[in-house]
């Protein structure tokens, strides 16, 4: 089973390890088993406090049968890989039953795996050897939405008086048009009319992703078999799509008169969503010693607390997409700041107090690569801004999620036509606004070149082999981005200054000092507009972390009289300590013990 990656990860590595431990200065260690004494800083200690995720989206991280199309033994073929990197959790974005309208995200049976991806024997495997390495594995819980080939479907479309019509959320015409004038996240109305019944059926999403109906208890229990069916496997707990979409406000009105265009804001003020989260809780969530992650989209960031406050029984915590959604107004791109960035890890340290976890995260299958979103992917800065950005993803507050290909430093790709893309996001709105004359067709692709959700998901470049090694067919089912040449895991593997073992040696770091995970926050300089400066405090431990965002090389004066200290860990060679001006070139990042 030992693979070719896993022998130079077992013994490469630790070589590697060997010559750059001299960056990292021995700290006291977590006391080994921190569940038991329980609090940090005020904050409960938790594992999934302390763990650092890895984000797999399956159908793009290796074939192992020729097909072109990622599957769960080519996961488990690289797990030696992941494990290298220091993680502890894998987020296994869907690998269940689905026509794959939107990639997995439209589930037509939730205890069975994709055909494409492999078996149930395949998948149980996978989490043995997950955790044969001392690491776990949460799952993607799809609920807000059903596929529409889902039996519950094919039954409740069937008649008014169908057993299973009440499993799905069917209204009359209105005015002999949609119930409401709610639209889709993948362009159109939100209703679809149902030629068998005449009636409208509600879809968020694609008309292939019916809305589930909530307010059905049958529904809600049919939900805590399938998380307890997967649990009672061994998962260590779940990724919820479109948490807060599952409540909706019954008399579905049309969008409010002040009504913005951001209508996932509407959608996510459904009036039972606590009740049904918190039954969620009760029935499922309480019996197993589990991590709970609500990907919150709508969701404001000030109102975090009412889904993961500890004592609200809730979840553990959220995405919340104020950051990674910084730059887009859907598919449009519009320009950003850093300034503005730093502004929102701020508001994330006002609200949210000890009881309430966050999240850190920069990508993920649903935005374009890290590197060339938040960074700088040119040849002569790739390097240091996807290390500089690993520097803050693994250093802010909340548990850090790291996406596939990241600690590649993998770019966007270079499309230029349509035809290119894969998603259905990409493909509806094209259709909606670029065939029907409202949007240019040049203009529409130069704006997905930034924004596109396909930027993430060509396939993981694992050598320099024909498709980057990701598969042995002629093809892949998307096309592998053409600088896999010189961006891929082999190179990176055996490279000491690769951003694979920088993400290494951040992590190492964060894992034993607790300070990086549980200490207090503090932005230093926030109206700088290049540089990121702020501390982590627990008790007398305080650590200083200094960033140049910038390609200009920034002889930069720590405030407040402040001295560097001593360094603990760089992405370049600069060396300085205990001193007040710190000369960062483009993109440096250091860490320091002050
Ligand atoms: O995404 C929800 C969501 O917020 C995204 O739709 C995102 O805002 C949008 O794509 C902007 O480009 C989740 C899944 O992560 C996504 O992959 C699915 O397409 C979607 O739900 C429906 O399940
Ligand atoms: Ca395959």
């Amino acid at each position: 089973m030992r693979t070719l990656y896993s022998l130079i990860v077992v013994f490469a590595v630790p070589l590697i390890l060997a010559a750059r431990t001299e960056k990292t200065t021995a700290m006291e260690p977590l006391s080994p088993n921190s569940q038991n004494d329980s609090t940090a800083n005020g904050y409960q200690k938790k594992w999934w406090k302390e763990a650092v995720v890895y984000q797999i989206y399956p159908r793009s991280f290796k074939d192992s049968n020729g097909d072109g199309i990622g599957d769960l033994k080519g996961i488990t073929s690289q797990l030696d890989y992941i494990k290298g990197l220091g993680v502890d959790v894998i987020w296994l974005s869907p690998m269940y039953d689905s026509p794959n309208a939107d990639n997995g995200y439209d589930i037509r049976d939730y205890r069975k795996i994709m055909t494409e991806f492999g078996t149930m024997s395949d998948f149980d495997e996978l989490l043995k050897g997950v955790k044969q390495r001392k690491m776990k594995m949460i799952l993607d819980l799809v609920v807000n939405h059903s596929s529409d080939e889902h039996a519950w479907f094919a039954e409740s479309r069937k008649s008014k008086d169908n057993p299973y019509r009440d499993y799905y959320i069917w209204r009359p015409a209105k005015n002999g048009k949609e119930p409401n004038n709610w639209v889709s996240y993948f362009s159109g109305p939100a209703w679809k009319k149902d030629p068998a019944t005449g009636e409208y059926y509600l879809h968020l999403f694609a008309e292939k992703q019916p809305d589930l109906n909530w307010e059905n208890p049958k529904v809600r229990h049919e939900v805590y078999d399938i998380m307890k069916f997967w649990l009672d496997k061994g998962a260590d707990g779940f990724r919820m799509d479109v948490i807060p979409f599952i409540s909706k406000d019954q008399s579905f009105p049309d969008f409010p008169k002040d009504y913005d265009g951001n209508f996932g804001k509407v959608y996510a003020l459904g009036p039972k969503l606590h009740d049904y989260i918190q039954e969620m809780n009760r029935e499922v969530l309480s019996k197993y010693d589990v991590m709970t992650v609500g990907e919150a989209a709508g969701w404001t960031l000030e109102k975090t607390p009412l889904l993961v406050d500890e004592r609200r029984n809730e979840l553990n915590m959220i995405f919340q997409f104020d950051v990674v959604g910084i730059d887009r107004q859907r598919w449009r791109w519009k320009p950003w700041t850093w300034r503005d960035v730093k502004a929102i890890y701020t508001r994330y340290d006002k609200a949210l107090d000890v009881h309430s976890w966050n999240t850190v995260f920069l990508s993920n299958h649903d935005n374009p690569r890290v590197v060339s979103h938040f960074g700088d992917d040119s040849p002569l800065f790739r390097l240091a801004s996807a290390k500089a950005l690993a520097t803050i993803l693994l250093t802010q507050k909340g548990t850090p999620f790291i996406y596939q290909g990241d600690e590649l430093g993998m770019t966007n790709y270079p499309f230029t036509k349509i035809e290119e893309f894969d998603d259905i996001e990409v493909k509806n709105a094209w259709k909606a606004e670029v065939l029907t004359g409202q949007v240019d067709a040049a203009d529409y692709i130069a704006h997905l070149r930034k924004t596109s959700r396909d930027h993430s998901r060509t396939p993981m470049q694992w050598d320099s082999s024909p498709n980057g090694g990701f598969t042995t067919a002629a093809k892949a089912w998307l096309a592998v981005n053409p600088n896999y040449k010189e961006i891929n895991a082999k190179q990176a593997l055996t490279d000491p200054n690769s951003i694979y073992h920088y993400f290494r040696s951040v992590i190492e770091l964060r894992k034993k000092t607790p300070a990086l995970i549980y200490g207090d926050y503090a932005d230093l300089d926030p109206r700088n507009a290049s540089i990121f400066a702020y501390t982590r405090t627990l008790g007398a431990d305080k650590y200083l972390v200094v960033l140049n965002l910038s390609k200009e090389n920034v002889a930069y004066t720590l405030p407040g009289a402040l001295k560097a200290g001593q360094l603990a860990l760089s992405n370049l060679e600069g060396k300085e300590e205990n001193v007040p001006v710190v000369n960062l070139k483009g993109w440096e990042a250091r860490i320091y013990k002050l």
